[in-house]
């Protein structure tokens, strides 16, 4: 335990509306992709957590699904996690989406229910690389109404710009503690939901209307048959017959497609070689089924 008090390290756990650009904000700080994006709302399902480090502080980054009204088991459960994370972290920052204007209901109702929070919140309004001079200062000036005495911080999460500032503050603002995670570590994540988030982000970006929220990835088996090898098999379980139909596409060429770009991803992800399997099949009502959601992990 040498030099344990040296250093700082906490748990800030992100806030935000669906979209609101949190997944890219944490992928951008732990200067790794460990969360899934995609230009659909409610693309996080579980709380992930992102892990940045320096020379004596660790930054724990909670991303979790943005904050709406549950309609099913997942999003109950999804609404249910951000609540507890929420109360237990060591810092809350919110991220507001500039580009839609900040101090909509959606934006007031994260702002009430941070109200009372004991853990410190500090604000980020993200997206600024799409708003004029006039948009920005409105932006700034709606955050700070909202949650004052909050620091407020600009930002684009996808360009960068304010993100080291932000970084700087959350860990000044971090209290003393022990890393909790090896320093070589960049999520919490196990590699079959890693994998299987990373398949998921696939289906996303070729996907729309219903099938991003009726499709779920699950990985069955992770081999390493030799060095520079993996081989990976995993399922994609959809609602209908007429997803799963989507899905595969005409003879085929969706799955191909998705399948091709999973594996490069997935290549990338383990830095070899990957032989990925994957089948499309169909299970009624997924999201209320509480024994699938307990198996994917999703609580
Ligand atoms: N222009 C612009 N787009 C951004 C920025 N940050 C994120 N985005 C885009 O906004 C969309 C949503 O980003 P995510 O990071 O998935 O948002 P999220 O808050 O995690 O969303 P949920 O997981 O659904 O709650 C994606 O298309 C991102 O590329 C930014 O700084 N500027
Ligand atoms: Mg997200």
């Amino acid at each position: 335990m040498d030099g344990e008090l040296d250093t700082r390290s906490g748990f800030v756990a992100f806030a935000g509306r669906p979209n609101a650009g949190k997944s890219t904000l944490i992928n951008a700080i732990v200067g790794h992709k460990i969360a899934i994006v995609s230009d659909k709302p409610q693309t996080t399902r579980r709380a992930i957590r992102g892990i940045a480090n320096g020379p004596d502080w660790q930054l724990i980054l909670v991303d979790l699904p943005g904050v709406q009204r549950p309609r099913d088991s997942l999003t109950e459960r999804m609404a249910h996690r951000v609540q507890r994370e929420l109360a237990e972290c060591d810092g809350v920052l919110v991220v507001f989406n500039g580009q839609q204007g900040v101090g909509g209901p959606g934006d007031r109702f994260i702002a009430e229910s941070l109200a009372d929070s004991s853990a410190p919140v500090v604000v980020a309004v993200n997206k600024i690389d799409r708003l004029s001079h006039t948009a920005l200062v409105e932006a700034l000036q709606a955050a700070s109404e909202l949650l004052p005495g909050s620091e407020v911080f600009p930002i684009s999460a996808r360009k960068g710009t304010g993100v080291a500032e932000l970084t700087e503050h959350l860990v000044g603002s971090l209290p003393l503690g022990p890393r909790y995670y090896p320093i070589e570590d960049h999520t919490d994540l196990s590699d079959a939901v890693l994998f299987a988030e990373l398949i998921r982000e696939q289906v996303l970006r070729r996907t729309r209307e219903e099938i991003p929220h009726a499709i779920e990835v699950a990985i069955s088996e992770i081999e390493n048959p030799r060095d520079g090898l993996m081989i990976v098999r995993g399922h994609i379980w959809v609602e209908t017959e007429s997803q799963k139909g989507i899905v595969i596409g005409s003879a085929g060429k969706m799955i191909r497609e998705i399948g091709t770009a999973a594996r490069r991803s997935l290549e990338e992800e383990v830095e070899s070689k990957v032989h990925l399997e994957i089948s499309v099949r169909v299970r009624k009502r997924w999201r209320t089924d509480d024994g699938l959601l307990d198996r994917l992990g999703i609580d």
